[in-house]
């Protein structure tokens, strides 16, 4: 189906009848947001809604539905961890398009008595995350940097904070949501906040690339000490017109409630990339 599409959905949602309904679908980079934020809309939000209003009309109360809500929702955030009763403060179409779903979820099971949840995800990575995400840009540029098939890999800001936390954790936790007795919503994290820059570090260290940090904003680089050659460089068009600076998130709920246990910590995300990559690779 096609979320800009009712009448996909619907027909889908009919023959189904699914016990179960993932929401995961969107135009998720939130940079591109900004270079598409109608295309983002109409997606992210409307979708979520074309959802919704099919499993209303179709009378399949039955079916639970989970919406992949988004720790970009928090976007400036004024007091960290953030919980499930943080004040949201998107700084992007992408942010704002969740966030509308994030609502419209909650309205349908507050007033239609749906089994609606929000799982407020922040990020989560894995091997199969794309090239346009930070994550796998740096795993995959500087594995193929310590294989002589690239010089340099492009960053925009590195100062930036996220918790990272792995996808196959994130995934048990969105199907546990659905198997409460009671529909609710629920922040899944790791806790533990790191830059742009950390990621960068703990990638070159697992590949065994001494690397020391020089020069400030646009000129600051990373220089590889064995080849004395730059191997990280900063582009000003990879800035954001709006940037979250922070994010850590507060898992107590999903921890009490869901039992949530993750298999993978930051490290052991970064080894998986970098394991999977070198495997690609070689
Ligand atoms: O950026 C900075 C960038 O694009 C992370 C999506 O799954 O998680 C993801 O959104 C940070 C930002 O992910 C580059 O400015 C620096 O501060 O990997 P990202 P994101 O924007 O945090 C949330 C929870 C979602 O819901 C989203 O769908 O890294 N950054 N240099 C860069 N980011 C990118 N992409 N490329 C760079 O060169």
């Amino acid at each position: 189906g096609d979320l800009t599409d009712s009448a996909s959905i619907m027909r889908i949602l009919e023959q189904v009848k699914p016990a179960e309904v993932y929401n995961l679908a969107a135009q998720s980079h939130v940079a591109v947001s900004f270079e598409e934020p109608l295309h983002t809309s109409n997606t992210n939000a409307l979708g979520s809604l074309r959802i919704l209003e099919s499993l209303r009309i179709l009378k399949l109360f039955k079916s639970k539905f989970y919406q992949a809500s988004s720790s970009e929702m928090f976007g400036l955030a004024k007091k960290l961890p953030l919980d499930e009763n943080s004040h949201f403060s998107p700084q992007s179409p992408y942010a704002v398009s969740k966030l509308y779903s994030y609502w419209i979820t909650k309205n349908y099971r507050d007033g239609y008595g749906m089994y609606a949840c929000n799982g407020i995800l922040f990020n989560h990575e894995s091997p199969r995350r794309s090239e346009n995400f930070v994550s796998k840009k740096i795993v995959k540029g500087l594995v193929e940097v310590s294989f002589k098939k690239r010089k340099c890999v492009y960053l925009g800001n590195l100062y930036a904070t996220r918790d990272w936390g792995h996808a196959k954790d994130y995934v048990r936790m969105m199907h546990l949501i659905l198997q409460q007795k009671k529909p609710d919503d629920y922040v899944v994290a790791t806790g533990v906040e790191k830059s742009v820059k950390d990621f960068v570090n703990c990638v070159a260290k697992y590949l065994k690339i001494k690397i020391k940090w020089t020069g400030k904003g646009l000129s600051e680089c990373a220089v590889d000490l064995n080849s004395n050659q730059i191997i990280v460089k900063i582009k000003k068009s990879l800035f954001r017109p709006l940037e979250v600076p922070r994010l850590r998130g507060n898992m107590n709920k999903a921890k009490k409630v869901l039992k949530f246990k993750p298999n993978y910590n930051f490290d052991k995300l970064v080894k998986d990339m970098i394991d999977h990559e070198l495997k690609t690779l070689k």
